[in-house]
């Protein structure tokens, strides 16, 4: 009923709508109406009530409640089930989870802090509450398993233009799972996939932003960074969020159903602050030093070593430093 009456008060933005329409269209009494109205004030909706005229919003907080994200995200193809936590070990555990008991492609985990997020090789991300989103998405293509690394790709080109359409911020993809604002790091993005030989069970996807964090610990200050610090002002988690989902669904079943990356590898190649440098490669096998010439249509990265040899990178296997 609380997400009825946001959404009612949602599409009458601005205007008042009274007590008496909310209970006759909802079918609950004035006396619940009012009382899930002092809910949502409670979770800092700021909802203007006058007697005789009704309820009008006035403005919303910047929390990540799965209410407002469904309604929000009503007309997706994804986010028909999002859990919100105010603390979590790690989203992607708990995606994991919920995907091993059958929970549909689209399902999303947030957390308002992570307390053992994780990057790639178990490395630590750091997640602190009230300024970072952390967030992550169930799949299940019918793809092969080898095709799982363009995955990482397709969501750093959705994340780009998400905090591009959000922003206004220019953020370029370090190939492939960094997002660089000013040269730091200011998104990370994991892939974690369970499969069979020749079938995937599901993929989570998941994306730790840095958005509205002020001071980082001293171990990350010189290569992280956050939205706030660079736009100059407070950036809503909320309307990221929002923006992601949409864009990653443009761009996932863009790929599922025409089988090319070639939407997402144009946004990769346009953004990428990997393409014309040297880097370091750093593979199961020892390192390589080379220049990064460009990202294949299927988004293998194409690099020139030292003794002229051209070979093609798959994500996933490695990381790029700048060397
Ligand atoms: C990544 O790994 O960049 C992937 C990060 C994915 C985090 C999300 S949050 C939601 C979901 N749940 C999880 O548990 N994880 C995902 P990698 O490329 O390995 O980078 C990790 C390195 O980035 C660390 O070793 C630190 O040096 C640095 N780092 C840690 N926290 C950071 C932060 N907040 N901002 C920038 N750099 C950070």
């Amino acid at each position: 009923m609380k997400k009825k009456i946001l959404e009612v008060l949602k599409e009458n933005r601005d205007k008042f709508i009274s007590g008496e329409e909310l209970s006759n269209s909802l079918g609950v009494t004035r006396t619940s109406i009012w009382k899930y109205i002092n809910g949502l004030k409670a979770e800092g909706y700021e909802i203007e009530s006058i007697p005789r005229k009704g309820y009008r919003l006035i403005e919303e907080p910047d929390i990540l409640s799965k209410d407002d994200l469904l309604i929000e995200l009503k007309s997706s193809r994804f986010a028909k089930d999002i859990y919100c936590f105010d603390k979590i070990d790690s989203t992607n555990n708990y995606a994991k989870e919920l995907a091993l008991d059958g929970a549909e492609e689209g399902t999303i985990v947030l957390s308002d802090e992570q307390t053992g997020g994780r990057g790639r090789l178990g490395r630590p991300w750091m997640s602190p509450p009230g300024s970072s989103i952390s967030m992550s998405i169930i799949l299940k293509p019918s793809i092969n398993p080898s095709e799982a690394a363009k995955i990482t790709e397709i969501t750093a080109a959705a994340v780009t233009i998400a905090i591009n359409n959000a922003t206004g911020l220019d953020v370029g993809i370090k190939w492939p799972n960094d997002i660089i604002l000013n040269n730091k790091k200011v998104c990370g993005i994991l892939t974690e996939m369970s499969a069979e030989l020749d079938n995937i069970n599901y993929v989570i996807i998941g994306i730790g932003i840095n958005v509205n964090i002020d001071e980082f610990p001293q171990d990350i200050a010189k290569v992280a960074t956050s939205l706030k610090k660079v736009k100059g002002k407070y950036i809503s988690r909320k309307n990221l969020v929002i923006n992601i989902v949409k864009e990653f669904e443009k761009l996932y079943y863009n790929f599922i159903n025409t089988g090319s990356l070639k939407r997402t590898i144009g946004i990769c190649r346009e953004k990428s602050v990997t393409l014309g440098k040297t880097v370091k490669i750093i593979t199961k096998n020892g390192e390589i030093i080379a220049k990064a010439l460009d990202i294949t249509e299927d988004g293998k990265l194409v690099i020139k070593k030292d003794d002229g040899q051209i070979i093609n990178i798959i994500s996933g296997e490695v990381s790029v430093r700048k060397f």
